[in-house]
């Protein structure tokens, strides 16, 4: 089983969608706009302002049913590889392991120079955080729009979703790409698609089965199917 997931399945956690309007002072900003290296390049302090907000959101929230069936289900089939766009962390909070980041982890730092995770300076004069190696400016660790997929989470995530028997797409838009191709190239290998979401998607018309509901109240309904 490759199981891919959204923004849709940290919603009952109290983490906003992408499509949720967003709130307070980020009401007049789209994400797409804002989650680009432009938009850093441009502004870095307004940049770190949004994900110094989303962060102290992500730490002050829990995994959901949603996650913890996940980590149930792991047990119930022979081999179960989970693929996240989400990047709050909350599946391996929940205790989900081998998790694939497809588009990284807002709690990393990251060197905009180097590349690498970095510690932070603590000499910063800007008040914005720089890296402890080379005083460069630090970025969070995740994939802006127009950056590329980690090069491992790409092949590991191909590999799972071309070899998968069933693909379990939960809790997402699926019109974000590279990732919302991973449906249709299990589609096309001859997997089952099942569709988790509380509305219709751009996947809809192509899955085998759509349940239509919250995560949290369907995964927990579908593990109990499964253990008859
Ligand atoms: C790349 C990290 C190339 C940052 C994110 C035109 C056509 C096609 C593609 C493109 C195009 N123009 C540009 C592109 C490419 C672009 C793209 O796809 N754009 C979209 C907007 C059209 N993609 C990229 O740029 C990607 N990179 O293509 O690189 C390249 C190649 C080589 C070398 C260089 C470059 C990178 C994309 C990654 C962007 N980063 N996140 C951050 O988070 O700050 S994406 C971000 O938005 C999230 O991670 C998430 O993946 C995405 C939002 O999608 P969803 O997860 O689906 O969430 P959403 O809110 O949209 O929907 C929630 C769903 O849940 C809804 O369906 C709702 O009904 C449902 N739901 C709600 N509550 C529940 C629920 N379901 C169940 N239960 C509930 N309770």
């Amino acid at each position: 089983m490759c199981v891919l997931t959204g923004a849709g399945i940290s919603a009952e956690s109290g983490v906003p969608t992408f499509r949720d309007a967003q709130t307070g002072l980020w009401a007049k900003f789209r994400p797409e706009d804002l989650a680009t290296p432009e938009a850093f390049a441009r502004d870095p302090r307004r940049i770190w302002e949004w994900y110094e907000w989303r962060r102290e959101l992500v730490r002050r929230v829990e995994p959901n049913a949603g996650h913890h069936a996940l980590v149930q289900l792991a047990g119930l089939v022979p081999r179960l590889t989970l693929v996240t766009q989400n990047v709050d962390g909350l599946h391996q909070r929940a205790g989900s392991t081998g998790v694939i980041e497809y588009h990284g982890n807002i709690l990393r730092d990251r060197c905009s120079a180097e590349g690498t995770l970095a510690e932070r300076s603590t000499l910063s004069i800007t008040g914005l955080p720089e890296c402890a190696r080379c005083g460069e400016l630090l970025r969070p660790d995740v994939v802006w729009f127009g950056e590329a997929i980690p090069r491992q989470a790409l092949l590991e995530a191909d590999a799972a979703a071309a070899g998968c028997d069933v693909f379990l797409a939960i809790g997402t838009a699926s019109v974000v790409y590279p990732a919302a191709g991973l449906a249709e190239s299990a589609k096309r290998c001859g997997a089952k698609v099942i569709e988790i979401n509380t509305e219709p998607t751009a996947l809809t018309p192509l899955v085998d089965v759509s349940l239509c509901g919250p995560a949290g109240a369907v995964l927990p309904q579908l593990l109990q199917a499964l253990r008859g």
